[in-house]
């Protein structure tokens, strides 16, 4: 949304200040909890990458301080500091403190701002209980200080620069602990969101440093992404666990109207496809006219060769745009100089002539291509018609109309101990592991509002199989008919009858193994179930504590021998050690799981796509070496998901 269209919003924020923003956070940030702490980052570094697409900056520096605050450095030109006509104050205050102010400097031709962030620097501001800015910028070095907001005196010229010094800006802030709920910065999920722009600005430079560890070495943790291949080297991380079809990578590149167009892809054996559109740096998760344009085209193309080379045998029609995307991995990048999101959670592209840039493009390079790699061709063509096999014998074997009366959400499961209440916003489903804790959560419920679904141990990996041989599987058939809202293209959010879904596994090896199988399923074939939210985990204590009387409940051995040194003393201290669910008697089952006055649930969330399809392509798939690193590399501090 361009800022002047939007019915004044401009000029009444300006005019309402950055109290509106403190008083409204989640209107800015999206929300208060951990995204929108993490948003206050990609706000800056959105506008240090602005600089960069400007030409103007190639060096951006991320550090998690050991107080738990931020700094983002970067090589720009530096927030410009001379004296603001209308407002007579310092330009880099106005930036500061002004909503909206910054876009109105410079006329960028592809600023990140004005799309999904973009609300401006001077919202981290209003967030942060302090901010300090240093900007070296026409000969000196400039300093300036700010509380909620608020300009703590005056902006002061600290020094002159070094003759051989470079221009920059240095932005460091802590977040509100009166606004944010919970202030800790997750450097795995900084280093997804980093190491994507990093893939989407080809030759940026951006290192990622956690100062509140210090390594036994006496360093810090320190990563650094730059990709002088930009998305070919996405699509080439993203295959780096699938065997591929074909060593190259297909990009092309092309402008039209000032609106940049990238593609690359790759064709891998892999069931699963795995494409990611982009505008402006944002994932568009709902898509849009870009990947309308890529789709038509490349169902063209690929049919197109087919039928000139006689490729699809006893297949009586054309492929199908799903024969063909199974397997293919693919980043499609537009930057637009003015771009419109829309949908749900404005990640839909609008522009709708985008769809023809993008589609005739990709019809001309991907025809090329065709010609000039016959044997890849050749070889993606065979695997498009495989799957169209393999789509029409399950539709002959009458596998539709059985999926159908299957999974049609009138005929419940029989395990399913379903709730009272037909409300979705107030009705749970617990997913349990196993039929001893599904019989104690059964027990232990509120059935007025908490449902039950037993689940039989490791279900299918869902990674491995097509869809035909997946709806088989008993377990998923339960989970997909109690949940009530379809599957894959035919899923609808609207539809789910519980809004909490809740997976109530061991704290064990196990347990963590069949939560990842389930997420995986989540991830595949109901993925709006995690983009909304609905998807909990049960965080059941490991311990139980009495001492005289009283109960405590430990989630790790640190906690136990802090409340063990702390409440008890000395005299006979009971520690019992839950090994599961299942060994919890349904009272305690309900105290510590199920209550939700005592509860703790972790919230599943897919903050970022393209991660989450690396993670499980690595986790489920067949390659052992990658699955090891990365679960040495992760475990210490995988949080959306303990591995
Ligand atoms: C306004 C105008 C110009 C640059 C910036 C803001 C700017 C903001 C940030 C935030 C972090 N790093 C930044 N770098 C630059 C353009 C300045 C010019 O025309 O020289």
């Amino acid at each position: 949304m361009s800022q002047e269209s939007e019915y004044g919003a401009g000029q009444i924020q300006v005019l309402e200040g950055l109290e509106a923003v403190r008083k409204r956070p989640a209107m800015y940030v999206g929300s208060t909890d951990t995204r929108g702490l993490h948003h206050l980052v990609y706000e800056v570094v959105d506008n240090s990458i602005d600089e960069a697409l400007a030409g103007h900056c190639d060096d951006i520096t991320v550090a998690i301080n050991a107080d738990g605050s931020v700094t983002v450095a970067d090589d720009g030109r530096g927030i410009p500091v001379d004296t603001h006509e209308e407002y007579d104050r310092p330009a880099l205050e106005v930036i500061l403190t002004v909503l909206h102010a910054g876009g109105k400097f410079d006329n960028k031709s592809y600023q990140v701002s004005g799309g999904l962030h973009g609300v401006g620097v001077s919202v981290v501001n209003a967030l942060s209980q302090r901010l300090e800015a240093e900007v070296k910028r026409d000969g000196g070095v400039f300093h300036h200080e700010f509380e909620a907001g608020e300009p703590v005196g005056d902006m002061e010229r600290v020094r002159d620069m070094e003759p051989d010094e470079e221009t920059g800006t240095e932005i460091q802030f802590w977040p509100d602990d009166g606004i944010f709920e919970d202030l800790g910065f997750s450097f795995s999920t900084l280093s997804n969101r980093l190491r994507e722009l990093a893939f989407l600005n080809s030759g940026v430079r951006i290192t990622l440093r956690d100062e509140r560890q210090e390594t036994e070495d006496g360093t810090y943790v320190e990563e650094t992404y730059e990709y002088e291949g930009g998305i070919r080297e996405f699509v080439e991380y993203l295959n780096e666990t699938r065997s591929v079809m074909h060593d190259d990578i297909i990009y092309f590149e092309d402008e039209d109207q000032n609106i940049q167009v990238e593609v690359a892809m790759q064709a891998t054996e892999d069931l699963q496809g795995s494409i990611h559109a982009f505008a402006n740096n944002i994932n568009t998760r709902e898509g849009g006219t870009h990947l309308t344009g890529f789709k038509t085209a490349l169902t063209r193309v690929v049919n197109d060769y087919a039928n000139e080379h006689d490729l699809l045998g006893d297949i009586d029609e054309n492929l199908k745009g799903e024969d063909i995307r199974e397997g293919l991995t693919a980043v499609i990048s537009v930057k637009h100089p003015d771009p419109q999101f829309e949908g749900q959670t404005k990640t839909k592209l609008g522009n709708s002539e985008v769809r023809g840039i993008v589609e005739s493009a990709m019809h001309e390079r991907l025809g090329t291509y065709f010609e000039e790699q016959p044997d890849t061709a050749q070889a993606i063509v065979m695997k498009a018609v495989e799957a169209a096999k393999a789509r029409k014998a399950a539709q002959k074997a009458e596998e539709l109309t059985r999926r159908k009366s299957a999974l049609d959400s009138t005929s419940l499961p029989g395990k399913l101990a379903d709730c009272q209440t037909k409300d979705p916003d107030e009705a749970e489903l617990f997913i349990a592991e196993g039929d001893s804790a599904g019989g104690s959560a059964k027990q232990a419920r509120n059935p007025e509002f908490q449902a039950v679904l037993p689940i039989k141990g490791k279900i299918l990996n869902v990674e491995k199989h097509r869809l035909d041989r997946i709806l088989e599987n008993d377990e998923i058939r339960s989970m997909i008919t109690g949940i009530g809202a379809g599957i894959g293209d035919e899923f609808d959010i609207d539809d789910v009858r519980y809004k909490k879904i809740i997976m109530a596994t061991d704290a064990d090896v196990d347990g963590a193994h069949i939560r990842t199988l389930m997420l995986t399923f989540f991830y595949r074939h109901m993925r709006p179930l995690l983009e909304g939210g609905y998807v909990y985990a049960t965080q059941p204590p490991l311990y139980r504590i009495r001492y005289r009387g009283e109960t405590y409940d430990a989630m790790t051995d640190a906690e136990r021998d802090r409340i063990v040194e702390e409440k008890c003393d000395g005299n006979p201290t009971q520690v019992q050690r839950f090994k599961g669910l299942g060994e919890m008697n349904p009272e305690q089952l309900w105290e510590t799981t199920m209550n939700p006055d005592n509860r703790i649930l972790k919230q599943i969330t897919v903050e970022d796509a393209a991660a989450a399809d690396k993670m499980f392509s690595v986790l489920m798939g067949d390659a052992v070496e990658p699955r090891k690193q990365f679960i040495k590399e992760n475990a210490p501090e995988a949080e959306w998901i303990d591995i």
